[in-house]
């Protein structure tokens, strides 16, 4: 291999081998030891929720839990809305199927004491759109952050090589302390397609939809070091210097970024901007969670295999824990994450609740059998659950407590499938999810 492609080769491990079963956890139903969910209807101070009057109040408490606890708190004073400038346009991409267009987002200034201090933070955000050539109304789209550069999602030509960040072939250490090698260059022209099973873009178009990503280092770069090259000390007080215990990590900045890119949308006359559904795998999995958990504009949620401190129960002592979270990913959380290494139980929060801020939109809940370190069945219980809420609104939730067989989806306005195969996104899951699409906005079948 060239050195760019190990390069790539490397990122591509970072985000997907990373989430193989590890040596030392159980991975036995018989092995998980007595637990109870917590509630999403009750109040920390064990009233409970009536209706749907009640809701708005319980809600605010379970997303302040996670602020506080888990992801951190997003600063007021990182709302703003980003300038676009177009890159790039192609009226007949994609073999004459799709309008490709690149926008820059353009990043706000740092103030100088805190460009000082960090001489390499972002300018821009480079999103990559596509929308049906054929289109004749304002179309909705799907909205996800990419974990291997624009150019990986597709093999078209036409997607500029903007820079990424891939970690040196020579780094051997991630630990927090040593500064990791990373480079910042254009991503490499062998980076073209790469993750094109993962995203399906042919497909979302075929079916009538729009498309947009941003890789997700251009928002903070995925390292322990990402700090130093992020959105979030643009948003430092006067004199601040680092975040604090309860201020976003990356997964904040990371789910910032989304938000950004849907203020876009909401400003371009073919975007249907009401309904722009997010999605992410993994780490981006939860990321999207987040994201539509703080902006309720995102109108349906399609999260794939988003696992522990996602949309699985840290609660079930089955696969990852909060040990690992913290020793492997630290900076994905908020400081405070971490006095809940151990004590899973007591976390006032967990996936089931993280759903229920989702509640009513439309949601996807998607997990493969083999992806045991997510722990499955917790992602299960989690959307099973979350029901109770949506029924609040007069929504169905998915209705069962019985798992459904492995690649049998139950489609409701929550969704739910476990797929075979390993950890990753496949084209069984983005079929379930247009699938969804198509009933949840009632789009005919082209
Ligand atoms: C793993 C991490 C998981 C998951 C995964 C991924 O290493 O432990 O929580 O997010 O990475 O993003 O692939």
């Amino acid at each position: 291999m060239k050195p760019s492609q190990i390069a790539l080769f490397t990122i591509l491990c970072v985000a997907g081998a990373s989430a193989q079963v590890h040596d030392g956890y159980n991975y036995e139903e018989s092995g998980v030891k007595p637990y109870t969910m917590l509630d999403p209807l009750t109040f920390t101070d064990g009233h409970r929720v009536h209706n749907l009057k009640d809701w708005p109040l319980r809600r605010a408490q379970i997303l302040q839990l996670f602020e506080e606890n888990v992801y951190g708190r997003t600063p007021a004073s990182s709302h703003v809305r980003l300038s676009a400038t177009l890159d790039e346009s192609d009226a007949s991409a994609l073999n004459g199927i799709a309008i490709r267009r690149q926008v820059a987002l353009q990043l706000p200034s740092p103030s100088p004491a805190t460009a000082a201090q960090y001489r390499n933070l972002p300018r821009v955000l480079h999103l990559l759109i596509y929308l049906p050539a054929k289109a004749t109304h304002p179309v909705p789209l799907v909205l996800g952050l990419n974990f291997a550069g624009n150019p990986s999602v597709n093999s078209d030509p036409g997607i500029l090589l903007t820079p990424i960040w891939t970690r040196h072939p020579s780094a051997t250490s991630d630990a927090p302390d040593t500064a990791p090698s990373y480079t910042h260059d254009p991503a490499p022209a062998s980076s073209r397609g790469t993750q094109s099973s993962e995203w399906q873009v042919d497909e979302i178009l075929a079916r009538g939809y729009g498309f947009a990503t941003i890789y997700y280092g251009d928002i903070e770069p995925d390292n322990p070091a990402g700090i130093a090259s992020s959105i979030r000390p643009l948003f430092f007080a006067p004199g601040q210097t680092a975040p604090l215990p309860d201020e976003w990590g990356a997964f904040g900045a990371w789910a910032w970024g989304l938000s950004r890119a849907l203020d876009y949308f909401q400003t371009v006359p073919q975007v249907d901007g009401s309904r722009i559904a997010v999605t992410g795998h993994s780490r981006l999995g939860k990321t999207a969670d987040w994201a539509a958990a703080q902006d309720t504009r995102f109108a349906m949620i399609l999260s794939t295999e988003s696992g522990k401190a996602g949309q699985s129960l840290l609660r079930r002592s089955l696969g990852e824990d909060i040990r690992h979270l913290e020793d492997s990913f630290p900076y994905w959380f908020c400081a405070n994450f971490k006095q809940w290494i151990g004590r899973e139980k007591e976390l006032p929060v967990d996936g089931n609740l993280l759903l229920s801020l989702l509640a009513p939109r439309p949601l996807y809940v998607a997990s493969a059998e083999g992806d045991r370190w997510s722990d499955p069945r917790g992602e299960f219980l989690s959307a099973a659950d979350v029901g109770r809420v949506y029924a609040l609104f007069g929504k169905r939730g998915l209705e069962t407590t019985q798992m459904p067989q492995v690649d049998h989806p139950i489609q409701h306005d929550v969704a739910y499938h476990i797929r075979t195969g390993k950890h990753d996104v496949t084209a069984f899951d983005w079929n379930a999810y247009l699938d969804f699409m198509d009933a949840q906005w009632k789009r005919q079948q082209p």
